[in-house]
C-alpha cells in the first residue's frame, strides 16, 4: 500500500493499535526514524515512521460512498470509512466498480422494496447511493446496449450475506426482465421459487449462519432478444454429505428434516413421523428450532415453492419420503451377531425402523438388512459372502443415508433446471454466482483444501479483471504507464491442480493404489514439493501441510483425504435401490453396466470438482464479470456491531485490499482538473490566473516537485503518498497562514 511520506510534527495520522486494529492521533514528536503519536484515547505511542499511515482530516465524517475518493487510500482508511457508514446504517460503498456489503443484521425493508429498484432502473452507475440494485442495472443494460453477457460474483465468508445479495439481485434481474402481466407460473417466478427449494434441502444451522447454505451455486439466467428472461440454470457445487448423519450442537441437519418433523399431522402420520428428538440424525445436537423460523410453516411454503418450480405432487410425495427414509435408516443399530465379526439388528425398535425404511424406499426388508450387514467379496472361485461388525455396519448405514441425500439434492436441482428450462437461443446470459469464501479452521480437511482452490481460482480471475480496468483507464486518459509489481498466484494454484505432479494428482494416484494410506500419501507430498515456495511441512508433522494461500497460511490434515475423496457407491446398496419399487427411488440409482457392479469403482471427488471448477470459470471468461464483497461485521450476528480486526481479515480475504495494493502500485489518486485545483490551487496561487486548467496542475506539481505523476486528458495521475505530500504542504501554508493572523492580531491589539 502507500508509502507513507511526509509525516510531521502536527501530523494527523493512522497508528496500529492491538485493540481496535488502528486508532488516529496527532504526531507530537519526531527522531530519527520513529514519531510519537498522541492519539485519540490519550495514549502516547512510539512507532516507526514507515508504520503509520497519515489520515484526512478533510474526509467527510459521514465517509465516502467510494472508496477510490478517499485521499489515501490506505488499510486504516479503507477499514475507518467502512465503519462510519455501518454506523449510519449505509451497509453499501464501491471500491471503483467492486461494490462492498456489510450485512446489517436487521431488516431494511425500504431498502429493497419495488420503489427503490424502480429508481435504480437506467440510473448511471455512482449516480445514486451504492446499492446491489445499481450493480445488477448495470449488468442488465451492459448486457443489452453491448450484447455482451455478464456475470456478478458475490463472495464472502460464512453468513456474510452472499445468498441474501444473490436473492435479491435475481429480484432485480426478474423485475427488469419479467413479462409483465403474464399469468401464472412465469419462469422468472420459477427462478425466484427455486432459492427456497434449493434452501429446504440444501441450507441448515451452523455455529456461523442460521441459514448456511451448504453448498455452491451458479444460476445463470438467459434472456432472449428483448431482454425477458427466456430460461435459467442453476449449477450446484460440492454439497456438504456429512452434516446428513453427523450434527453437532448447537448446529441442525437440513432443514428439510425438521420441515417433515413439524408437518401436519395427515403427512407426518403417512411418513411415520413425530418428534424429531426421537431421531438418531437429529438428536445428536440439542438444537431442533432456528430464531424466528416456523418449521411447519417453512413445509407447506416449501410445498408451494416445489408446486411453482413444476415439481409434482406424486415427485414431492417420493422427496418427501425419501427424506423420511433417511431419518427412520438412522434409528437402525446393529449389535454382535452369532458369528466371529458379524452384527445384527439391536432390538425391536431398529426392526421397526429397518421395516419403516423398506416401506417408505419400497425395497426389500431382507435385502436391506443384507446390504447394511453384509458385503459381498467378488473371488474367481465365486462369490463369498462376508459379514460386518456392528461398527462396520453403522458405517454402511450412514454411507447409505448420505448417498441417498446426495442423490436426492441432484435430482432435485435437475428437476428444477429441466422445468424451468433452457433457452438454447438465448441471446446472452447474467451469471450469479454464490459461493463459499476462504476458510480456515482449526483443522482443515479435504473440504477446504477444495474450497480454498475455488477461491484462489477466483481470486486470479479478480486481480487480472482489476489489473484490466486499470489499464483501461490509464488507455482512456492517453497515459504511460508501467506495471510495477504484480503478483499471480498460479504457482498455488499448479501445487493443487496441475495434471501431473498436483496435489489433487497426487492424491488420485494414493487412492488407486491399495497399500496408501494417508501417512504415505503425506510422504509423497512432503518429497515432491520439499523446497515449494507455497508448501511446507509444519515441524514434527507426520500428515499434516501447509499451504501458502493469497489470503494467508492454512495447515491442512491429510487424515482423511483417501476417503473423503473417494466417490462411490457401495455396490449392495446401489443394487438394493436400483430394485426399488418406486420409480423415484429406482430412478436416483438407475443401474450401472455390468462390469462396474459389483467392485466399487474410484471416482475422484478431487478431480470432478476440479473439473466442474474449470468448467465455470470457462463460462465466466465468456462474461463481463463484477464483483460483490460481503463483509461480516461482527461473529455475534447482531445489528451495530463492527470488529476491526474481523473487517480487515475479510477484506483481505476477498481480495479488497490486494485490489488496493494493484490500485496502489499504478496511480491510485485520481483527481479530475478541477477537484486537483480546488484543493491544491492554493499551493501556487499565481498559476490560477491565466493558465488553463490541465496546464495549471501541471505547474502546481512541477513547482512541488513532483516526480512521476501523470496527466490524463481529464485527470491528474498521482503515484502512491504523492497526494498526501501536497496536503502536508497544503498545511504547512495553512498553519503559516494562520500564525500569520495571529500576529497580526496581537500586533493590532
Ligand atoms: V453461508 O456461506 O451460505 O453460511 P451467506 O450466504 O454469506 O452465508 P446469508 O446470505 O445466508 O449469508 O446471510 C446470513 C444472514 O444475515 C441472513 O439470514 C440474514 O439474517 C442476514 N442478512 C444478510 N444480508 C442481509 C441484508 N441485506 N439485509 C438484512 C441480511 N439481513
Ligand atoms: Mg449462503
Amino acid at each position: 500500500m502507500g508509502t507513507p511520506v511526509n509525516i510531521i510534527v502536527g501530523s494527523h495520522v493512522w497508528v496500529e493499535d492491538p485493540e481496535i486494529a488502528w486508532i488516529d492521533g496527532q504526531v507530537a514528536e519526531i527522531k530519527g526514524s520513529d514519531a510519537t503519536i498522541v492519539t485519540a484515547n490519550e495514549k502516547t505511542i512510539v512507532a516507526a515512521i514507515s508504520s503509520i499511515y497519515p489520515k484526512d482530516t478533510e474526509a467527510p465524517p459521514s465517509g465516502v460512498d467510494d472508496m477510490t475518493k478517499l485521499a489515501y487510500l490506505h488499510e486504516p482508511g479503507v477499514l475507518y470509512n467502512l465503519a462510519c457508514r455501518y454506523g449510519l446504517n449505509e451497509i453499501y460503498t464501491y471500491t471503483g466498480n467492486i461494490l462492498i456489503a456489510v450485512n446489517p443484521f436487521r431488516r431494511l425493508p425500504h431498502l429493497y422494496d419495488t420503489s427503490m429498484m424502480e429508481q435504480y432502473k437506467g440510473a448511471a452507475f455512482g449516480e445514486l447511493s451504492p446499492h446491489l440494485f445499481a450493480v445488477a442495472d448495470t449488468c442488465y443494460r451492459s448486457m443489452i446496449n453491448e450484447d455482451e453477457s455478464q456475470s456478478i460474483l458475490v463472495s464472502g465468508e460464512s453468513g456474510a450475506g452472499k445468498t441474501e445479495t444473490t436473492k435479491m439481485l435475481m429480484r432485480y434481474l426478474a423485475f427488469m426482465g419479467g413479462r409483465s402481466g403474464a399469468e401464472g407460473r412465469t419462469v422468472e417466478q420459477q427462478v425466484l421459487e427455486s432459492n427456497p427449494v434449493l434452501e429446504a434441502f440444501g441450507n441448515a444451522k451452523t455455529v456461523k449462519n442460521n441459514n448456511s447454505s451448504r453448498f455452491g451455486k451458479f444460476v445463470e439466467i438467459q434472456f432472449d432478444r428483448h431482454g425477458k428472461i427466456s430460461g435459467a440454470a442453476v449449477r450446484t457445487y460440492l454439497l456438504e454429505r456429512s452434516r446428513v448423519c453427523q450434527v453437532s450442537d448447537p448446529e441442525r441437519n437440513y432443514h428439510c428434516f425438521y420441515m417433515l418433523c413439524a408437518a401436519p399431522p395427515e403427512d407426518a402420520k403417512k411418513y411415520k413421523l413425530g418428534d424429531p428428538r426421537t431421531f438418531h440424525y437429529l438428536n445428536q445436537t440439542n438444537c431442533y428450532e432456528v430464531a424466528n423460523v416456523d418449521d411447519a410453516r417453512e413445509y407447506l411454503e416449501t410445498r408451494k415453492a416445489m408446486d411453482v418450480v413444476g415439481i409434482n405432487q406424486d415427485e414431492q410425495d417420493a422427496i418427501f419420503r425419501v427424506v423420511a427414509a433417511i431419518l427412520h435408516l438412522g434409528n437402525i443399530d446393529f449389535i454382535k451377531g452369532k458369528d466371529i465379526d458379524s452384527s445384527k439388528l439391536k432390538d425391536e425398535k431398529s426392526a421397526y425402523h429397518l421395516q419403516t425404511v423398506a416401506e417408505l424406499l419400497m425395497c426389500d426388508k431382507k435385502a436391506l438388512e443384507d446390504s447394511l450387514c453384509k458385503r459381498v467379496i467378488v473371488t474367481p472361485d465365486g462369490n463369498i459372502t462376508k459379514p460386518l461388525d456392528p461398527a462396520a455396519a453403522t458405517t454402511s448405514r450412514d454411507a447409505l443415508a448420505k448417498t441417498i441425500y446426495s442423490r436426492l439434492f441432484d435430482w432435485i436441482v435437475d428437476k428444477i433446471n429441466s422445468s424451468i428450462g433452457q433457452d438454447p437461443d438465448a441471446k446472452s446470459i447474467i451469471g450469479v454466482l454464490d459461493i463459499y469464501g476462504f476458510e480456515t479452521f482449526k483443522i482443515n480437511s479435504f473440504e477446504q483444501l477444495c474450497i480454498n482452490l475455488t477461491n484462489e481460482k477466483l481470486q486470479q480471475h479478480f486481480n487480472q479483471h482489476v489489473f484490466k480496468m486499470e489499464q483501461e483507464e490509464y488507455t482512456r486518459e492517453e497515459i504511460d504507464w508501467s506495471y510495477v509489481e504484480f503478483v499471480d498466484n498460479q504457482d498455488v494454484l499448479d501445487l493443487i491442480e496441475k495434471k501431473p505432479g498436483g496435489i489433487i494428482a497426487l492424491l488420485d494416484e494414493a487412492c488407486m493404489f491399495p497399500k496408501s494410506t494417508h501417512e504415505t500419501f503425506a510422504q509423497k507430498m512432503y518429497q515432491t514439493y520439499k523446497g515449494h515456495k507455497r508448501f511446507s511441512k509444519p515441524k514434527l508433522a507426520r500428515t499434516d501441510f501447509t499451504i501458502n494461500h493469497y489470503a494467508g497460511d492454512v495447515t491442512y490434515q491429510a487424515d482423511q483425504f483417501l476417503d473423503k475423496n473417494k466417490d462411490y457407491v457401495i455396490a449392495e446398496h446401489q443394487d438394493l435401490l436400483t430394485a426399488s419399487r418406486c420409480p423415484f427411488v429406482a430412478n436416483l440409482f438407475p443401474s450401472l453396466p455390468e462390469e462396474t457392479s459389483k467392485q466399487s469403482k474410484f471416482s475422484s471427488i478431487g478431480t470432478r470438482f476440479k473439473q466442474q471448477l474449470q468448467s465455470l470459470m470457462e463460462t465466466l471468461s465468456t462474461t463481463e464479470p463484477h464483483y460483490i464483497r460481503c463483509i461480516k461485521p461482527n461473529a455475534v450476528l447482531k445489528p451495530g456491531i463492527f470488529e476491526n480486526f474481523n473487517v480487515l481479515n475479510q477484506l483481505r480475504c476477498g481480495g479488497v485490499l490486494e485490489a488496493i495494493r494493484i490500485s496502489c502500485a499504478g496511480y491510485p489518486t485520481k483527481r479530475t482538473f478541477d477537484e486537483f485545483l480546488d484543493r491544491f490551487g492554493m499551493l501556487a496561487p499565481d498559476v490560477l490566473d491565466g493558465y488553463e486548467e490541465k496546464s495549471a496542475c501541471i505547474a502546481i506539481c512541477d513547482k512541488m516537485g513532483l516526480k512521476g505523476y501523470q496527466i490524463g486528458k481529464t485527470k491528474v495521475f498521482l503515484r502512491a503518498g504523492q497526494m498526501a505530500e501536497l496536503d502536508a504542504r497544503r498545511a504547512e501554508i495553512l498553519s503559516l497562514a494562520a500564525r500569520r493572523i495571529q500576529r497580526q492580531i496581537r500586533t493590532h491589539l
